[in-house]
């Protein structure tokens, strides 16, 4: 996870294959970026049924474990996995998203504003810093992952 509590902190965020569908990739991403956080990763994968598993590892006793598993790895439409720097992003990120159910996330937060159903519901982001430390490593390896300077001081005149 970076490191969680500084300017370093990451956390994994993925839009899913409803919003891909729907086209909601940019629309999105670039809230984290209007929000002046950092990407750091980012690809498009159609997930295996494997990759699947392991990032909901901790489901695994859930009822709906196994249609969430299906759908996410259905390859019907592939994810953008993505991970964020910057501070507070693993707890800012969990507010922008809203909750799990769309119709109880609140208007401005990405599920009130593009979910369609809790299964449906545009993107997952960790829930924690275990949660992005696990699930980065999971996505990604390092050398996917970029390290660069936000400003553009040097630059822009
Ligand atoms: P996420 O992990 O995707 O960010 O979502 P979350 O923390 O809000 O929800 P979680 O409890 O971790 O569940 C993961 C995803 O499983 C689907 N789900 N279906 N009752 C149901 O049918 C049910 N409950 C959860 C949702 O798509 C949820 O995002």
């Amino acid at each position: 996870a970076g490191l969680p509590g500084t300017n370093q902190e990451r956390s994994f965020f993925m839009v899913k294959p409803d919003a891909v569908q729907r086209g909601l990739v940019s629309e999105i991403i670039g809230r984290f970026e209007k929000r002046g956080y950092k990407i750091v990763a980012m690809k498009m994968v159609t997930p295996s049924r494997e990759l699947i598993e392991a990032h909901y590892d901790d489901l695994r006793s859930r009822p709906f474990f196994e249609g969430l598993c299906k759908y996410m790895s259905s390859g019907e439409a592939p994810v953008v996995a993505f991970v964020v720097e910057g501070k507070g992003i693993i707890k800012v990120g969990r507010d922008m998203i809203g909750v799990t159910d769309p119709l109880k996330s609140a208007p401005g937060t990405i599920r009130g504003d593009t979910g369609v159903s809790i299964g449906m519901n545009s993107i997952h982001g960790s829930d924690g810093v275990e949660g992005a430390a696990s699930e980065i490593p999971l996505w990604f390896s390092q050398d996917e992952i970029a390290n660069w300077n936000k400003t553009a001081d040097k630059w822009i005149y």
